[in-house]
């Protein structure tokens, strides 16, 4: 996640024009000039980066120190930094119809794209709207699941047992305890939505889920038509994993629990919301491995602390020429979950000044798990930190989903001769144990496709209308299940907001993102590899240490967001397109592998 962008009021700015340039309008009012236009624009970069910077600190002390104090301090920093975009978007549109250059038009188009959370002029609602959303980041972040006759337990907690436990009964209790913390959260979930979607009319969308669509510098319908295409694309694949993990689910929990012919109950694939299942690698495993490379277990075995883990991924970014992570970034950082006061434990990399004040959050644990989220949250400071000689608005990524993916693209190349390399493991296991190797990447990253479109399937349809709050928990299983092919392991009902228990809902943080970086990083790692003249298995591929990747990295990270994101795809990869091949490249072996474990079976869901 990165920190919020945000620009102060535009009615103090407006800069008039020449009187030779003033050119009359029929209404009387003076046509506005490509010259204000400009001037428009300066002006607003230097104003926005005040405010994104206030906003950033206050947002930070929230996440980081859960009070009532902490969060309306948030709520009102977010509100002068909301209202303020807003009135930047409304008035960049006086430029509409005039001609401009491409730069100047390319920055009015960001400013009224720029909000994730756009919100009504009236003042009252803007107030009531970024007090809701405060709140709800708080809820979440603070949320324990406190039994009656037990101690309360943190999101934290409940994962671990998600992640280890092999008891139903276990799991189906943190599965549900997790979900005690939302339900408060589903009337001013509604409201947020009613309130923002007021906002995004204000601006020309016809809601906020449309608005989100508009980012991708091409036409809304033909993204969603672009998301179609690549997920069917990959969804053979997930169907094949999914039928193989249910029969070894099966083989474990059995007849009653895990049907052969019916969606895979949420609670046993050792994730909170199954949305990555490789906790249960070992339930799955390739027969023979079992135990082949296990991160974690290094990790352990070596003594391995929360920081060190953070600089073995800053050492991967240097090794491709990045810049080391300045001191601030190891003074101000979050790295484990303090003992003392709630935190928003979700991962998160911040940029705070939009310069040099990066930082990530994070309550890391030292499992193999965290050590790729770390190189995750890595990947937004090294971007943050490429781009920002970008002018202001241009700080961004190509789209969101580069933003996502770079990281993941580092953490691909931590491949097992890598982790040798660096002194992790003591040998590289030989090509037999490559499926093992496959499996686990493929419980996480192929798993994760479906999710990954869902969640906004979800958001999309509720800011439209579509799902209307009586049927918000009822929308959502009908896509997890017809997406994921998951069900709730017990009866769900409108009492209760299961979205609300994923952090994004509640952060109202995008979510296609994810999916977009899950097919980027794969096409971005298949073309680094091929920069760095690599021509095995792209599994085995790392392009730790090599200068001509890194080169290509850099360029991509320090363009920000200046040109359209084809421009910066085919900058990297030669490609104007997103592109699933490299995904089903990368994991080619396993397809074959899970093709031939499957014949025979009947594979899909009811
Ligand atoms: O939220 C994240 C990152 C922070 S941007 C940790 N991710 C998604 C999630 O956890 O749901 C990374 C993968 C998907
Ligand atoms: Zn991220």
């Amino acid at each position: 996640m990165k920190s919020l962008r945000m620009t102060l009021r535009a009615s103090t700015l407006l800069i008039a024009a020449p009187a030779f340039l003033v050119i009359g309008c029929a209404d009387g009012e003076p046509a506005p000039t490509a010259v204000e236009a400009g001037a428009f624009v300066a002006e607003a970069e230097i104003r926005l980066a005040e405010v994104a910077e206030e906003a950033a600190h206050a947002a930070w002390v929230q996440a980081n120190f859960i009070t009532e104090d902490t969060e309306y301090l948030a709520a009102l920093a977010n509100e002068r930094a909301i209202g303020a975009t807003m009135d930047y978007a409304v008035g960049a549109a006086r430029f509409n119809d005039l001609e401009l250059s491409g730069d100047v038009r390319r920055k009015l188009d960001l400013l009224r794209l720029a909000l994730t959370m756009p919100a009504p002029d009236d003042p009252t609602e803007l107030k009531e709207l970024t007090q809701i959303a405060s709140s709800l980041e708080s809820q979440y972040g603070s949320g324990k699941y406190c039994p009656e006759d037990d101690e309360c337990r943190d999101l934290g907690d409940l994962s671990r047992v998600m992640a280890k436990s092999r008891d139903a009964d276990e799991l189906l209790e943190a599965w549900s305890g997790w979900r005690t913390v939302s339900p408060p959260m589903k009337d001013s979930y509604t409201r947020f939505v009613e309130l923002s979607n007021a906002g995004a009319r204000e601006l020309g969308f016809a809601d906020t889920g449309a608005m989100w669509r508009a980012k991708y510098d091409m036409d809304p319908d033909d993204f969603t038509t672009e998301l179609d295409r690549l997920w069917v694309q990959v969804k053979p694949l997930y169907d094949d994993l999914h039928c193989y993990v249910r029969r070894r689910l099966n083989e474990a929990y059995g007849d009653a629990t895990v049907p052969l012919d019916g969606p895979i109950p949420a609670h046993l694939v050792g994730n909170m919301w199954a949305q990555s299942w490789s906790n249960i690698y070992d339930l799955v495993a390739p027969p023979g491995d079992e135990s082949a490379f296990d991160l974690t277990a290094a990790l352990e075995a070596k003594g391995v602390n929360a920081e060190e883990m953070v600089r073995y991924g800053e050492a991967f970014f240097t090794s491709l020429g990045l810049p080391p992570l300045p001191e601030t970034f190891w003074q101000r950082s979050l790295f484990t979950q303090p003992r003392d006061r709630d935190v928003v434990c979700h991962a998160s990399a911040w940029d705070i000044d939009n310069e040099d004040d990066i930082r990530i959050k994070m309550c890391i644990e030292i499992t193999a798990e965290d050590f790729s989220t770390i190189h995750h949250e890595l990947g937004h400071n090294f971007y943050q930190r490429a781009y920002s000689k970008q002018p202001f608005l241009y700080r961004e990524s190509a789209n969101d989903g580069f933003h996502e993916g770079v990281g993941d693209v580092v953490a691909l190349s931590v491949t097992p001769s890598y982790l040798v390399e660096v002194g992790l493991l003591d040998e590289a296991p030989d090509s037999s144990a490559d499926l093992g190797v496959l499996m686990r990447m493929a419980l996480d990253k192929v798993a994760f496709l479906p999710f990954g479109l869902l969640v906004d399937q979800w958001r999309w349809k509720v800011f439209s209308g579509e799902i209307a709050p009586d049927a918000y928990n009822e929308g959502w299983w009908d896509l997890r299940q017809r997406y994921q092919g998951v069900a709730a392991p017990v009866t769900r009902s409108e009492a209760d907001f299961d979205p609300g228990a994923k952090y994004h809902v509640p952060a109202n943080t995008p979510y296609t993102r994810y999916f977009l970086a899950h097919i980027l990083q794969f096409q971005l790692h298949r073309s680094l590899c091929a920069a760095a003249g690599y021509e095995g298995p792209l599994h085995s591929c790392s392009i730790y240490g090599n200068e001509e990747a890194g080169r290509r990295m850099i360029e991509l990270l320090e363009m920000g967001q200046s040109r359209p994101w084809q421009d910066a795809l085919e900058a990297t990869t030669g490609q104007r397109e997103m592109d699933a091949t490299a995904i089903l490249d990368y994991f080619a072996p396993l397809g074959e592998w899970l093709e031939a474990q499957n014949e025979g079976q009947t594979c899909g869901w009811s």
